[in-house]
């Protein structure tokens, strides 16, 4: 190489110099941070092959960039990448502090994550042996620290390192998601899903993750940030904390603490010695507030928030030696688990207010994580606020999110159901295990405890299930069995809930999702929350959702295939566009995956003709099954007070259970989801002939009348039905059920499948819309469809600015009709709906604030498909 190329690479430049503080960091910043974001380089260990590095980064996203290593969602890219992960990497960068920031009483460098096994050199010296990429280090690098500094990485490979402790146990862990022979991932404190999933390859990426900083400090400042919290019960409902240690050196005597509403306006002040903070009273840590504006989630409120700021005084008028602040917002979740007729309850109680729980299953976006943008997470929180959900399960198999997802969380009022990064499988339960287990639990407990968005903690991802229904007991010797549930005792029974009492105490705990209820035991739905997979892996019928009725449904899903577009970004339409090519059984991870996707196909819908009709029924068939079963649980609150579908999003381009596919586009199920997650739905019984509204807590009451309107497949009216206006209580999460006279409806056979019926409820005052549905007395296969020809409907599309306006009019009924763009990016006003026939529609479509930028400026070629037009 190069010489002076080589200088280049290896002089490393001091960046960003920031005067500010993070609001979310648990480790309060100091105002003098410096973040070693630039010149970094990289090498295989042992190799001279030296090269420019991403920091924060993984190798894998350096060496694709590099083209060193192919796309690894492309086609069938996963098995020529797997050979960086088996191998060791080493990172170096330089740099350089002034004589004055020599002069720093306090110099730390802090690793917000390193990605995992990783031994850390400043100027020769090892300074840090790292096994965890679920926390931060901080070392203290003052006596090692120099004006010129060189700063070495050196990562082993996570799976020859953990090599020596598998052959140690003896024991190959069930981990059946890890996709290789010897299950090492149980033995490593790193993202399960990294070693594969079932809807995941595998891509054991290293690498220096999150970002690296030098914290030039005081003598005295914050390690740990005042934790503010709101116990609306008591006379002085607001409690400022610091937690023990929390202060570092000692000349600080007092707290100077302001909060700020969100206008920024002061809204208290008071400054008092350090000891009325660390036991709160009445002189320091305890006040009220006049007016105290809740923080609500999603749909029931403003996520409100203050700004709390803290400084470090030397004296109480005196020096200000650190400062430290953090977002607040004021709200109590309770997790209701009380004995009742029906078993035992699971619900959230919100600010005193029982909350009906919709949203999905959280998995991270995409294997490299940190390639993730803020764009990224932005559409993301705009996709499910804009889908009515009010909580995410950030899921086990994954990893605990960067502080700006949860400060996202907190501002679009989602709340979190966080688990601890454990699934599927049996754990080790050593002490070098739970030690390095405890420092994660520590440093992500304190990280993550002043999100209001934070509603519960939970130990792991059906683990408890697993030990006890997965055949372990037969696969495993008898003390092998046993050290299994002695080892997941020490883990989830005891240092998980001990550690919490100590740092968080007031947030919920579930040990294990699900956390009683087994699928296969229909007796025991009243007692809590479920993971139904009665529907996928027991290939029971979506109605049966209607029957099998959990107090909380934490899973359930079925696959579809991503996008026809997104397809098209990782496969090759000539080779790849068929059920059995190698391409498609790649990115399929579950081996009985296309299977039951036809099963489920076959329930309800037409034979697929081809590859594409497939893809498109796939979704079709999810998004109708899933929000069935949505609508169900809605419909039978308060016995059932969650909905929580598996899964949101996808690590990959894979065909998984998604609503929104890794390219960001919208399956059927979003859209339904979004539909079906709405206020105030409908939710029609046609077998057992009743309808059901179902409501969100409203703000008052509400008299609403329904209608309905029976119409041919020509929009033809054969009858109308008005039912008796109704009164919606307000302030609760209600049902109210109507009879449904079903045989008045549909007269004969020829109705019932020549026929759709459209409700409408409005309000009864002002006539004003508030939700719709269409509704069919047959299976889809069932209907007397009649076959759309050229001719029948009309698509026009135009353009005004950023936004296309899709014009859409049918003389017929086009059934299920989806609108397909031919290209990624795009974000439709609605889409995976009957065109009812007669009626104008116009739907809208924006590019989405993560899309690529497009290369033409000509209008995509937007085209329709329905259950009856191929085209
Ligand atoms: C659930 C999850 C995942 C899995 C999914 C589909 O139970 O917790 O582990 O990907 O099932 O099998």
């Amino acid at each position: 190489m190069n010489r002076s190329l080589h200088r280049a690479l290896y002089s490393c430049a001091l960046v960003l110099l920031t005067l500010m503080m993070t609001q979310t960091a648990a480790l309060a910043l100091p105002s003098d941070t410096l973040t070693l974001s630039r010149g970094w380089t990289f090498s295989e260990h042992g190799s001279s092959e030296v090269h420019p590095a991403t920091v924060p980064g993984v190798v894998q996203q350096d060496l694709i960039r590099l083209g060193k290593l192919p796309d690894p969602y492309y086609r069938l890219a996963e098995d020529s990448i797997q050979w960086v992960g088996e191998r060791d990497w080493d990172y170096a960068c330089t740099f350089t502090l002034s004589p004055e920031q020599l002069q720093r009483p306090s110099i730390h460098l802090l690793f917000e994550g390193l990605d995992t096994y990783a031994s850390v050199y400043l100027n020769g010296q090892k300074i840090l042996e790292a096994e965890n990429m679920f926390v931060a280090h901080e070392v203290d690098i003052r006596p090692y620290v120099k004006a010129s500094n060189r700063l070495e990485v050196r990562f082993r490979s996570p799976l020859t390192a953990a090599l020596p402790l598998y052959e140690a146990a003896g024991i190959n862990y069930p981990a059946d998601n890890d996709h290789a022979e010897k299950h090492l991932s149980v033995f490593t404190r790193k993202a399960p899903y990294h070693y594969g999933w079932d809807w995941g390859e595998r891509m054991i990426t290293i690498g220096i993750w999150r970002p690296v900083r030098v914290l030039l400090r005081g003598a005295t400042f914050f390690a740990e940030r005042p934790v503010v919290t709101y116990h609306p019960e008591r006379s002085l409902p607001i409690e400022v904390r610091l937690p023990e240690g929390a202060v570092r050196g000692s000349e600080a005597t007092h707290l100077h603490y302001h909060l700020y509403d969100a206008t920024g306006r002061l809204v208290f002040e008071r400054t008092a010695p350090l000891a009325d903070f660390i036991t709160p009273t009445e002189r320091g840590g305890l006040h009220a507030l006049a007016n105290p504006q809740l923080w609500w989630p999603n749909g029931l409120g403003k996520p409100y928030r203050y700004k709390a700021r803290f400084e470090l005084l030397e004296g109480e008028r005196g020096r200000v030696l650190d400062v430290a602040q953090c977002a607040v917002g004021l709200r109590t979740v309770e997790l209701v688990r009380e004995k009742d007729k029906d078993g035992q309850s699971f619900f959230f109680r919100v600010n005193g207010q029982p909350l009906f729980a919709k949203g999905a299953n959280y998995i991270p976006g995409t294997l490299l994580l940190p390639t993730r943008t803020e764009a990224d997470r932005k559409q993301l929180f705009d996709d499910v606020a804009g889908s009515h959900f009010n909580m995410l399960r950030v899921w086990g198999g994954g990893t605990y999110e960067e502080d700006a997802f949860y400060d996202e969380a907190d501002a679009r009022g989602i709340l979190i159901w966080q688990d601890f990064m454990f699934a599927c499988t049996a754990y080790p339960g050593d002490s070098a295990f739970l030690k390095n287990v405890h420092s994660e639990l520590v440093y992500n407990i304190r990280r993550l405890r002043q999100h209001p968005s934070v509603a519960t903690w939970c130990g792991n991802n059906e683990i408890r299930e697993a030990l006890k229904y997965w055949g372990w007991a037969k696969r495993y010797p008898k003390e092998v069995y046993e050290k299994f549930w002695h080892d997941y005792e020490a883990l989830f029974c005891k240092l998980i809930p001990e550690t919490l009492r100590e740092e968080d105490p007031l947030r919920p705990y579930i040990e294990s999702s699900p956390d009683t209820v087994n699928w296969g035991r229909p007796q025991e739905m009243g007692l809590g929350e479920s993971h139904y997979w009665g529907v996928w892996y027991g290939r029971q019928p979506f109605e049966i959702l209607r029957e099998r009725m959990p107090r909380f449904m934490s899973e359930f899903g079925v696959q579809s295939f991503p996008m026809l577009p997104s397809i098209s970004r990782f496969a090759r339409p000539e080779t790849d566009y068929d059920l059995e090519s190698d391409v498609m059984k790649a990115h399929q991870k579950s081996s009985i995956g296309n299977d039951v996707i036809l099963h489920y196909i076959r329930q309800d819908y037409p034979e697929p003709r081809d590859f594409a009709d497939f893809v498109y029924l796939s979704q079709v068939m999810q998004g109708r099954g899933i929000a069935l079963g949505i609508r169900a649980q809605r419909a039978a609150a308060p016995f059932c007070m969650g909905s929580l579908y598996w899964q949101l999003n996808d690590a990959w381009p894979a065909v998984s259970w998604s609503s929104i596919d890794y390219y960001g586009e919208w399956k059927g199920l979003q859209y339904e989801a979004k539909r079906a997650f709405a206020p105030i739905i409908l939710v029609p019984d046609t077998v057992q002939g009743k309808m059901l509204l179902t409501y969100d807590p409203l703000p008052r009451q509400r008299q609403v009348s329904l209608t309905a309107e029976v119409r041919d497949f020509l929009g033809r009216l054969v009858r109308r039905h008005t039912f008796a206006p109704e009164t919606l209580p307000a302030r609760e999460v209600g049902r109210l059920e109507v009879a449904l006279p079903m045989e008045k409806l549909f007269t004969s056979d020829a109705e019932r499948k020549g026929a759709f019926v459209h409700y409408e409820l409005r309000d009864a005052r002002t006539k004003a819309l508030i939700t719709e549905l269409t509704d069919y007395a047959a299976r889809t296969k069932e209907l007397r469809l009649p076959r759309t020809k050229a001719g029948d409907f009309t698509l026009k599309t135009t353009r005004r600015a950023g936004t296309l306006f899709i014009d859409i009019q049918s003389k017929t009924l086009l059934k299920d009709a989806y609108i397909d763009l031919g290209e990624t990016g795009w974000q439709l006003s609605d889409n995976f709906l009957d065109i009812l026939p007669g009626r104008r529609y116009r739907l809208r479509a924006t590019r989405r604030q993560n899309a690529p930028a497009r290369t033409t400026t000509a209008l995509p070629t937007v085209t329709l498909r329905s259950i009856t037009t191929a085209e």
